[in-house]
């Protein structure tokens, strides 16, 4: 965890939230802006987030202490279809 906070024995960081890897396959994402209005839209929920997008296979891999659903619907109020 690159937080700089201290972690616990599991490497978890102990700082605020715990920031967890989550993927979501998001359809409709067709070019390079498509791939930044879904990472806006990720890091107007949490502006600390790593968004990581591959549209070839319409993946978003989001790295954030916010809630699945949460994340989830910032994508899809963008106008793109969040399947998982
Ligand atoms: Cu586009």
């Amino acid at each position: 965890m690159p937080c700089g906070a201290e972690t616990d024995m599991l490497g978890v960081c102990l700082k605020k939230g715990l920031t967890m890897k989550q993927n979501f396959i998001v359809e409709g994402m067709s070019c390079g802006h498509c791939e930044k209005a879904v990472t806006q839209a990720v890091l107007t929920v949490d502006p600390q987030a790593q968004v990581i997008i591959d549209r070839s296979q319409n993946t978003v891999s989001v790295e954030s202490d916010q809630s699945r659903e949460r994340l989830r619907e910032a994508m899809a109020e963008e106008g793109y279809r969040v399947l998982v």
